[in-house]
This record gives C-alpha cells, structure tokens and sequence, in this order.
C-alpha cells in the first residue's frame, strides 16, 4: 500500500475512533470498548474496500455493511457522519427522544445504515440473504458481516455460516471482531469457542488472521478477500474460489493477571 494511502486510512481511523466517542461521551453511557475494537475495521471498509454513494445510501449496487453486534452503532454512526451520510452535529442525538440514531443500527432511521441489528447472532442469517439476494439479481455487490465474538455464542451465527457456505456465498466477508471481551467479562472465561480459524475452515470458508488495530493490515486483507473476476470461468478454478471469507480480527489486547 502506498504511505499516502496508509495515512489516510489511518487519519479515517482516527476520525471514527473520535466521533463514536464524542456520541457515547453525550449520551453518557454506551458499549465504549465494541464500538472502540471495530474502528480500524470500518476505516478499511469505508475508505476504500466498500462501493458506496453518499448521495444515493440505498444505490441497489453498492456494498453492505452487516454490523450484527448492532450494540456497536455509535462506531457505525461516527463512520456515516465522518463520510458525509449524516451530519456530524447529528451524533449527539445518540438515543435521544426523536433520534435518527438509536443505540443499536436500525436501517428504517438511519442513512447509510443497511440492517437493523441488536438482537445478537440475528444479523448473520440476515447478512447471508442479502448476499445470496445480491446474488439471484446478478449484482456485483459484496456483504460484509461484523460478528462479534461473545456474539458467536449464538447458535444461529453457526447455522447462518453453514447456509453461506452451502450456497457458496463467495460475495460474503465476515469479520469476526476478537476482542476477547463480551460486556463484563473475558470471552474465554464466559463461554469460549475454541479455534475460530479451524472452525470456519471446517464450515467451508476460506480465513485470514489479521491485527485488528493494524489499519493498513485489515485493508490489505480485505483486498486479497474479494475473488478475483479475472479467475472466475475457469473450470476447476471457480467453485475453488466460491467460498465466503472469515477475517478474524484479532484486538491487541491481553487478559491482565489480577492475582
Ligand atoms: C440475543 C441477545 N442476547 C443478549 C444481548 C445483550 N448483549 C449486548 S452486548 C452483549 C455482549 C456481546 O459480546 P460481543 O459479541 O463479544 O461484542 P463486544 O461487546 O465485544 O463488541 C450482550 C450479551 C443481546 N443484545 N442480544
Ligand atoms: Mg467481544
């Protein structure tokens, strides 16, 4: 990536970082940390990687985001704001009486926002028909998928990925966000999933383990996690590449040892 680039990325980064945190901050109360661990993750989709148009938020073509740990809204909301679908005064509205902006993303308020979420592991199944609906009406069109990794607890995410990978929804990236946390405990002493990577390579998707805070990293793998059109219609080659993708987006962070 050219350093240009990577500082633009990182700079969009540093926006949203500041705009979840200033509609948090007003509201006084919000999911902080699972609206901070996907920052660097919008700022790969939104700066680059998503096809999308400011000024026609519902253009049937363009790409979608799926933030199904739809607690995460205020990070949704600070990316929307900083790329122009709403105005940035507007964060402060954050779940206020009357606001286009709840706390949890609700496609019937908000610009730009492509799928009600809050009710985890709902948004999996819902990301999967709207890829496979993308599909069936011959659009060039790709879902991206946030699932959080408390979220994945749920029953339903694994029968969501099951479906995606029996319909070979190769227009299908999920980003499995591994921040370690689900409210107020660690992941692992909650309910731990084991090995996400072999998990959904058994489910029939191709992954990628990437540094959730490396920008630059997240980018460049969501690059190489859209198939190439050049390489489809080779027989052989095709159902090869048609898999969905897993990033699993590993958050610097560490369990602290209090003992
Ligand atoms: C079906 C369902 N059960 C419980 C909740 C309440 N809840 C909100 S956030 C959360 C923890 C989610 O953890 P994780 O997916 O790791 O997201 P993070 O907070 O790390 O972003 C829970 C249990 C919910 N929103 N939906
Ligand atoms: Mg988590």
């Amino acid at each position: 990536m050219e350093a240009a680039k990577k500082k633009e990325l990182q700079a969009l980064a540093v926006k949203i970082r500041m705009a979840a945190l200033e509609a948090i901050h007003s509201l006084g109360s919000g999911h902080l940390g699972g609206a901070l661990s996907i920052c660097d993750v919008l700022a790969a989709l939104y700066g680059g990687e998503m096809r999308i148009n400011v000024d026609d938020p519902k253009w049937p073509e363009r790409d979608k985001l799926v933030c199904s740990k739809g607690h995460a809204g205020p990070a949704v909301y600070g990316t929307l704001a900083v790329k122009g679908f709403i105005p940035y005064e507007e964060l402060k509205t954050l779940n206020r009486p009357g606001t286009r902006l709840p706390s949890h993303c609700d496609r019937n308020k908000t610009p730009g926002v492509d799928m009600t979420t809050g009710s985890l592991g709902q948004g999996t199944s819902l990301a999967c028909g709207m890829a496979l609906g993308d599909k069936l009406k011959g659009r060039n069109s790709q879902v991206f998928l946030i699932v959080g990794d408390g979220e994945s607890n749920e029953g339903q995410v694994w029968e969501a990925m099951a479906f995606a990978s029996a319909k070979k929804l190769d227009n299908l990236v999920v980003l499995l966000d591994w921040n370690k946390r689900q409210l107020d405990g660690w992941t692992e002493d909650i309910y731990p999933m084991g090995d996400y990577v072999a998990k959904f390579e058994a489910f029939g998707f191709d992954t990628v383990k990437v540094d959730g805070n490396d920008v630059e990293a997240v980018a460049q793998a969501l690059e190489e996690a859209v198939p190439p059109e050049d390489m489809m219609g080779i027989p052989g080659m095709e159902d090869e590449l048609r898999r969905p993708m897993m990033l699993l987006i590993k958050a610097r962070v560490e369990k602290i040892k209090t003992d």
